[in-house]
Parts: structure tokens; C-alpha cells; sequence
């Protein structure tokens, strides 16, 4: 059956279509038995339409999902959505444009999907960011209630990424915040990796629900780990072999990168597993840190990103090998909740408790 679905109704190749179930389907941590629900929801009729909206960016989340780097996942993405609206994609400008916007609001009322890709900006009234004469808040604001789920895409839609650091001057935060009550899934990353936006979709389209998330609305199956644990270069952290210095010879035998600035004691991200782009990289893997792109205010928390992440014991520090990156990570989300402020802690809990509402 899945054979015929997939030969009948997709543009790509029955192989594309069955290798990106199954990635998705070992992203989500689900069993091979799984794999034929997967296809069978990724094939129906039925998927609801998804409205993508952008608004502050860099469209790096869009870039990463359909550029050539990764041409399969992103194809297979357009495939199996419906894809009603889309500033990137859609042969449609202007008046043509906000037209079908409007009609996917009018027709499918609480039955589509908004992927939101941007931060938001709040301050005087929201002027800084305008797509049709409207800012992005009024176009939030109407879009967003009326969806059956909300997926911020990108660190800027989850917590405001790059517009919301200090000094933050056009106010701009994430969507959660902007969207109380509504259920909202994060996918941060700057930008994150397509296969946990591709498992999420997958997820909510086999399972007719989101799948579960952290407290800070990241979806476990991608975010439930920090980097740092499933790290490849961890044996070496535990034998106190570091790179000193970029370029140097430690560097070139692909020691820890924790003495340059590595942040993934700190990060919550599946990247080390789930990896970038068909030649299967990641920073770590090609002798970068981590930055720790998929937290909270990382512009503000994580830097300065070449010194060495503070809260970290490390191999032969005190005279005995202690572990202490769990303290890093909470030391991290301590302050990464502070910064987040009282409103949006507030914002936050009210959207877990829709979401634990949901799930029920
Ligand atoms: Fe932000 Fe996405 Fe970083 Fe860019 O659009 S998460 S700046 S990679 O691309 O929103
Ligand atoms: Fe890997 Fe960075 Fe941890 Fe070193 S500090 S083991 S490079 S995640
Ligand atoms: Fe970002 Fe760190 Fe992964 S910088 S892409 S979370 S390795």
C-alpha cells in the first residue's frame, strides 16, 4: 500500500519518499513497525493545509530546509504538506498573495498548520516589521488562533533569536509569548535541522497531536538530550585531552573542544545524531564549538562563544575527574529563565497547560 501511495500521489521518488519516513520515524525514536503510519498519514488527502508566515529573519530556516544541501528532505517537505501560503515559494505577490492567505483562513478555520519562521516585533505598536501594510503582530494575532497548531521554526519564532538580544530594540520576541492558550512547538536552532521539523509534522500528521515537549515547548524527541552527552569528541572531555588553541595539533587529532568555547555542556540538541546536510556534519565535527544556537537568549547567555562555558568541572581541575556538566546545563537554564522575564515565564506556563490539555 505504501508502495502505491507513494508511486501514485508524490513527485519525488518512492525511495526519497520511504528513506525520509524512515529518518523520520528514527529522529521521533519510533520502532520500523511504525514507518507504514508514517507513510500512510504522510500520503493521505487529508493533510491540513499549513500557512508559513515570515517575519523577522534572516529565512535561513527556509534556506536549510529546501536549499540543494539537503534537496531530498526539503522536496519531500513540500510534498507532504500542503503548502497554502508561503513568502519564499509561492509564485504569487501582493493582493494575489494576502487573497489566499485570507481564503486558507476562511476555508480551513482550526484545521490548518502555522509554521511561523521570525521573531516578532512589539515595540511602538510593532511598526518594525509590516507584510501587506500590517505588522507582523495583527497578522500573528488573527493567523495564529485560528490554527489547529502553531510550529515556531527557528530560534528567532521560539525566543526571538538574534532581533530580541541586547538591546533588543525593536521589542521582538518569540511567538509563544505572543500567543497565549494557543499550542505552540518549538524547533529552535539558527537554523535548526530539517529532520526535527520534518519529525514533528510527521508526528502530528500520523498521531493527529504534537509530540511532547521540555519546558521550554522544544520537542523531546530532538531536544531531550544535551550535545554534550552524545558528543563524538566526548572520551576525549573525559581523558582531559583539549584543544588549546585553534589549529593547533590537539585540534588537528580532533580533541575537545570545551577549552575554546564549546557550549554543548550547555545545549539541549540533537545534532550530534541527526547531523547536517547529505555529507553528514556538524559544528563539533568539523572543529567548531557548539554556540548553543538551539537555547533561549544564546546571543546574550552563551558568549562571549571563545571562552570557556563558566559551571563546567572539568578533567583534572581540583585534582579529581569531575563531571559537572549537569550543573552547566542547569546553571544555563537558570539564567536563560531569568532573562526570559516574568511575562514570558508567565506566557510559557499558559501555553503547557493548553499543551498538557491537548495531549490529554
Ligand atoms: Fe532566525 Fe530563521 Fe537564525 Fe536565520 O529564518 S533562527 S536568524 S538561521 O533563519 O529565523
Ligand atoms: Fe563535545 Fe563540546 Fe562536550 Fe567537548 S565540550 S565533548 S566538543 S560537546
Ligand atoms: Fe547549534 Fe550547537 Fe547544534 S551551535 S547547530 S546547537 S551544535
Amino acid at each position: 500500500m505504501a508502495e502505491q501511495l507513494a508511486g501514485q500521489n508524490f513527485k519525488v521518488s518512492r525511495r526519497v519518499f520511504l528513506k525520509g519516513c524512515t529518518l523520520a520515524a528514527t529522529a521521533l525514536g519510533l520502532s520500523e513497525s511504525m514507518v507504514p503510519r508514517l507513510v500512510e498519514a504522510a500520503a493521505s488527502d487529508q493533510r491540513p493545509p499549513v500557512v508559513w508566515l515570515h517575519f523577522q529573519e534572516c529565512t535561513g530556516c527556509t534556506e536549510s530546509l529546501l536549499r540543494a544541501s539537503h534537496p531530498d528532505i526539503g522536496r519531500l517537505i513540500l510534498d507532504i504538506i500542503s503548502l497554502d501560503y508561503h513568502e519564499t515559494v509561492m509564485a504569487g505577490s501582493g493582493l494575489q498573495a494576502e487573497k489566499s492567505l485570507q481564503d486558507t483562513l476562511d476555508r480551513y478555520s482550526g484545521k490548518f498548520v502555522c509554521v511561523v519562521e521570525g521573531a516578532i516585533p512589539t515595540k511602538d505598536g510593532g511598526i518594525y516589521c509590516k507584510i501587506g501594510g500590517r505588522t507582523a503582530m495583527d497578522i500573528l494575532a488573527e493567523v495564529g488562533p485560528k490554527a489547529a497548531a502553531v510550529i515556531a521554526i527557528g530560534t528567532c519564532s521560539s525566543f526571538g533569536g538574534i532581533q530580541a538580544a541586547k538591546p533588543n530594540p525593536t521589542g521582538a520576541a518569540g511567538v509563544s509569548e505572543l500567543l497565549p492558550g494557543v499550542p505552540v512547538i518549538n524547533i529552535p536552532g539558527c537554523p535548526p535541522n530539517p529532520i526535527s521539523f520534518l519529525g514533528t509534522v510527521l508526528h502530528y500528521f500520523t498521531f493527529q497531536r504534537l509530540p511532547r515537549t521540555d519546558q521550554m515547548g522544544r520537542p523531546l524527541f530532538a531536544y531531550g538530550r544535551k550535545i554534550h552527552d552524545h558528543c563524538e569528541r566526548r572520551a576525549h572531555f573525559d581523558e582531559g585531552r583539549f584543544v588549546e588553541q585553534f589549529g593547533d595539533d590537539a585540534h588537528l587529532r580532533g580533541y575537545c573542544l570545551y577549552k575554546v568555547g564549546c557550549r554543548g555542556p550547555g545545549t539541549f540538541s540533537n545534532c550530534p545524531t541527526a547531523r547536517f546536510n547529505d555529507v553528514d556534519v556538524w559544528p563539533v565535527s568539523v572543529g567548531h564549538g557548539c554556540i548553543g544556537c538551539t537555547e533561549p537568549d544564546f546571543w546574550d547567555n552563551m558568549g562571549p562563544f571563545y571562552e570557556r562555558l563558566p559551571g563546567v568541572s572539568i578533567p583534572g581541575s581540583g585534582g579529581g575527574i569531575v563531571h559537572d556538566a549537569e550543573t552547566a546545563g542547569k546553571t544555563i537554564l537558570g539564567v536563560t529563565a531569568a532573562a526570559i522575564g516574568i511575562h514570558a515565564a508567565v506566557g510559557i506556563g499558559r501555553k503547557l497547560a493548553g499543551k498538557k490539555k491537548k495531549e490529554e
